[in-house]
């Protein structure tokens, strides 16, 4: 099928180059202004077929997208642009001269062609018109950290605790599945796949993850993000990942309306498939296979049982092939832990998100007890909160005091537990993890009042020398901390809650065979200096 498909792919963008101007050659020469390969070509396939040695000066490769975004902006585009690179490109130099006047060209990987005269005047009607030139940034405009997010997107999961460092170990003892933040771990990636990032590049700069409301892809992006969170929720973390680039670059892509299958196919990280779903969304506004996903009850089940506070996916497995189908069944049948039962008993309220101003009234509430236990010893709402969300799966509050160890913090933290019992704002305990670098504590709180929802609490304390590392990793999102990770593994230093560490040595399986020498871990700033990355303010740490 997919040859077939490429061939007519193919013939239908030559037609539309010839169309503006372009003539189609079948033989090489001095004539040849751009060459266009399929999106899988790769820039040595290039030169083997052609049986060249290096591309001549002033000839443009690129892939197909760039005739397409020509005719979409109503102008030549650079075609220098890494957008339009094609993989293995080995510099710039090969395509030094951005041939803004030279005519459109030529496919390759079946037959190619050549253009006689430009297309000086290329007149359509953008659909919709863009606003402004597609966001494309430079390769001069991405920095480390940005090519290691990309990479951490882009790669596949192989060694999650590569870049976990020990605090992938912090999970809670008591109810080792429980924690949601080890569940998201799970989908947590690796670094060294041998990647190509031409292939792979996607618009990660500095972003917040909000949806421009005039994207004339939002409609796409909000199916495929239904579509992803059930294959996350399934731990499907193949399709996860590749809808997760396609949503980024969809929502990068702010002036470039997504409608037809060679464009979709052109996005990073969309193959035949996704692209064929794209078009889908497009042409029907809606997605069969999300309104199966939607209807299948296997699927559903497992969801609803995952999504109990305590359940992992092991254990919602296990109540599915039990015959369970409702959580009344569990409740009444199954053998539950007190965490998994609180858990069953405050499903609806532990799944709602949270309202941001009702997440700073919980922290206020905590930071006032605190003043009473000891005024030095502050608290800080971190995660999503702190990257500035409109709203929070949780509440995730590090307690932490200037020259204060565990020990110490320990103490505040079972005063402040106790006192907050009392003044009927916790409402329970449903894990705690003591451990020599710090305590967690989970539980749930509720603001005073009639009905209101009990949300998800988690404690956590730091000593004071510890929390700059302590900072960036409870801000996240995850995958950017798996990135910082990653820029400081590939650096030949170690970053982990605690601190970032040199002088690591590794064993054959990249284990750590010492902890290595502190550089930083009680400035936040200082860690990206360090990384050699500029200072990312928490509201863009969004990937
Ligand atoms: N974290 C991480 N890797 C994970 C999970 C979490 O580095 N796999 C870090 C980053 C965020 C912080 O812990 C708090 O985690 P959560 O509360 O799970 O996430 P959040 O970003 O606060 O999002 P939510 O609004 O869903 O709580
Ligand atoms: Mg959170």
């Amino acid at each position: 099928m997919k040859p077939c498909l490429k061939r007519a792919e193919r013939k239908m963008r030559i037609e539309k180059a010839q169309e503006y101007g372009a003539t189609v050659v079948f033989t090489f020469s001095n004539t040849v202004t751009h060459i266009i390969a399929d999106k899988d070509i790769k820039y040595n396939e290039i030169l083997e077929f052609l049986q060249l040695t290096e591309i001549p000066e002033g000839i443009a490769v690129t892939n197909p997208r760039w005739p397409g975004d020509c005719i979409r902006y109503g102008k030549l585009v650079d075609p220098k642009d890494f957008w339009y690179q094609v993989p293995g490109c080995p510099t710039e130099s090969q395509q030094r001269n951005p041939l803004q006047d030279a005519p459109i060209s030529e496919p390759i990987g079946g037959h190619s062609s050549l253009p006689s005269s430009p297309p000086s005047s290329l007149q359509v009607q953008p659909r919709p018109p863009p606003k402004q030139q597609p966001e494309t940034p430079t390769n001069s405009q991405k920095d480390a950290l940005d090519e290691a997010i990309e990479e951490c997107l882009t790669t596949t999961p192989i060694n999650i605790e590569d870049f976990l460092g020990s605090s992938s170990s912090s999970d809670t003892e008591s109810s080792p599945e429980s924690s949601p933040k080890r569940r998201k771990k799970a989908s947590s990636s690796s670094s060294n796949s041998a990647r190509d990032w031409q292939s792979h590049f996607q618009c990660m700069h500095k972003h917040t993850g909000a949806l421009n409301p005039e994207n004339p892809n939002s409609r796409t992006i909000q199916i495929l993000e239904e579509m992803m969170q059930i294959y996350d929720s399934l731990k499907d973390q193949w399709r996860t990942r590749s809808y997760r680039i396609a949503i980024s670059t969809l929502k990068s892509s702010n002036t470039t309306y997504i409608s037809t299958y060679e464009q979709a196919i052109s996005l990073p990280g969309v193959g035949d498939r996704l692209a064929k779903k794209i078009v889908e969304i497009v042409s029907t506004d809606r997605l069969q296979r999300l309104e199966y996903a939607k209807l299948d009850p296997k699927d559903q089940i497992l969801k609803l049982f995952h999504g109990i506070y305590g359940v992992g996916l092991v254990q919602a497995r296990k109540f599915v092939a039990a015959g369970y189908t409702t959580l009344e069944d569990i409740k009444k049948n199954a053998t539950l832990t007190e965490p998994q039962r609180i858990g069953i008993e405050r499903y609806s309220d532990f799944k709602q998100r949270i309202p941001r101003e009702e997440v700073k009234q919980h922290g206020d509430i905590v930071s006032t007890a605190l003043k009473t236990i000891d005024e030095k010893v502050q608290s800080h709402v971190m995660g999503s909160y702190r990257r500035g969300a409109k709203d929070c799966g949780d509440i995730d509050i590090i307690l932490t005091k200037e020259g204060a160890g565990v020990e110490e913090l320990h103490e505040v933290l079972e005063k402040l537990v106790e006192k907050l019992f009392d003044r009927k704002f916790l409402m329970c305990g449903l894990a705690i993890a003591r451990h020599d670098d710090g305590t967690k504590w989970h539980g749930a709180s509720r603001l005073e009042g009639e009905g209101k929802p009990w949300r998800r609490i988690d404690f956590l304390v730091v000593p004071g020398e510890e929390i700059g590392a302590a900072f960036l990793y409870f801000t996240g999102n995850d995958v950017f901390n798996r990135s910082m990770r990653l820029l400081a593994s590939k650096k030949g230093m170690r970053l982990n809650q605690k601190g970032l560490y040199k002088d690591v040595v590794r064993g054959k399986n990249r284990e750590k065979l010492n902890e290595g020498t502190l550089l930083e871990s009680k400035d936040e700033k200082k860690i990206f200096e360090i990384l050699g990355v500029p200072y990312r303010p928490p509201e863009h740490r969004i990937c």
